[in-house]
């Protein structure tokens, strides 16, 4: 037996195990192994997700579900995803331990590239799932090998036969917070209202690749010049819309990336967050704006494609008030979060009702291989997991 964290672990401590990959299998392979330890029935759909699923007493109840992810950033830490799946696996140990059998079945469920890092869009499996993104689309995706998401499901085994999606009459997702707020406030659990919207280009910019000790400065058609333009511009974006808005370049591809030509093109991402979707529209409005004043058709030209459009989504009151009710008969403190992550649980709360539980994160630190949290803190989310669950089972 395996500890997850070791699946892919890297020279500084943190976990690199991209979605899809061998090392994905790997993992997955080692939490099949755990849940049929304990008599959990497997299934696992057309885009790779698992869900493995405790019986409860009364089976025409619609189950009561919780997960996570195990895909991981390049630079990704142990806890992010990992956690929540752990989480719940905990839960329905200790259910067996104290042979106690839930009135509504219990899920655990993997979702199928959370991260978005080698496919792009993010929460693909979740948003499958619940019909938010086409099973037909995702399966075609690739990655910069074009790989598609299809042949690498199939390498590793994972081309599950089930239709994606099924009633669930609740999902709960535990996860570390990924930012300072609860480690600041010294609060154990964070009563997570919603999550931030978020929006995601890939942007190719074409010059003309050519000699850098030929070409004078003023005939120049240098991609990488109007990309680094751009790439100031998108983070003076955020800058100026304030309102907890957020904007990234992320990643960017030279080519022909020679310290003596010229780059005639480039490949960059962008991505903006915020809580509103009014200000989203706006930050995608200024980058249109700003790709028009930096193009120079003929000479300098860009081409914008949105392939992650989410809008911000509003966790289920009354799991989030099972959340705060179990923080507060369990005595730990507690307060209301915004995500400013993404999480599968936003695909879960436009298809049915969700919530989430945030355990606070060392340093606020997340997509990042120091990425720590304090066992107490872990331990204290999965015990808010375990009674918010229990609570929705029996209701
Ligand atoms: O990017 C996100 O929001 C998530 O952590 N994958
Ligand atoms: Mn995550
Ligand atoms: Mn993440
Ligand atoms: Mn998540």
């Amino acid at each position: 037996m395996m500890r997850l964290a070791e699946i892919g672990a890297t020279a500084r401590g943190g976990v690199c195990r991209l979605a899809l990959t061998d090392l994905d299998r790997v993992a997955r392979d080692q939490f099949l192994s755990w849940v049929r330890e304990l008599g959990c029935e497997i299934s696992i759909d057309t885009i790779g997700n698992i869900v493995a699923r405790r019986p409860g007493a009364d089976p025409a109840r619609l189950p009561v579900m919780t997960g996570s992810h195990l895909d991981t950033q390049p630079t990704g830490g142990k806890f992010d995803g990992v956690y929540g799946v752990m989480a719940g696996l905990e839960v329905m140990r200790t259910l067996n331990d104290k042979g106690i059998r839930t009135a509504a079945p219990l899920e655990l469920v993997v979702w199928t590239n959370e991260e978005g890092t080698r496919f792009s869009p993010i929460m693909m499996g979740s948003g499958v799932f619940t019909g938010q993104l086409s099973l037909d689309d995702m399966l075609k995706k690739q990655d910069r090998d074009g790989v598609s998401v299809q042949s690498a499901l199939a390498a590793i085994g994972y081309d599950g036969k089930r239709n994606p999606g099924h009633p669930v009459g609740a999902y709960f997702e535990a996860h570390i917070e990924q930012g300072p707020i609860l480690e600041n406030e010294g609060i154990s659990i964070g009563v997570v209202t919603g999550a931030m919207g978020q929006r995601w280009y890939d942007i190719e910019v074409i010059g003309l690749e050519s000699h850098a000790g030929t070409t004078p400065m003023d005939s120049r058609r240098d991609a990488l010049l109007a990309a680094s333009r751009l790439t100031v511009r998108v983070n003076e974006i955020a800058l100026e819309k304030g309102g907890n808005t957020r904007s990234t370049v992320g990643y960017m591809d030279v080519h022909p990336n020679s310290r003596n030509s010229i780059p005639g093109r480039v490949h960059l991402t962008v991505e903006f967050r915020g809580p509103e979707e009014n200000m989203l529209a706006a930050m995608e409005q200024e980058l249109n704006q700003a790709c028009d004043r930096y193009s120079e058709p003929g000479k300098l030209d860009f081409s914008i494609r949105r392939v992650a459009d989410i809008k911000p989504q509003p966790f289920f009151p009354p799991l989030v008030d099972v959340v705060r009710n179990a923080a507060q008969e369990l005595s730990y403190t507690h307060m209301e979060i915004l995500s400013g992550a993404g999480h599968d649980a936003v695909y879960m709360a436009k298809a049915g009702p969700a919530a989430m539980i945030f355990v606070p994160c060392k340093d606020g630190l997340s997509h990042n291989e120091l990425e720590d949290a304090k066992k107490e803190d872990l331990e204290a989310g999965t015990n808010v997991l375990l009674r918010s669950m229990l609570c929705a089972a029996e209701m």
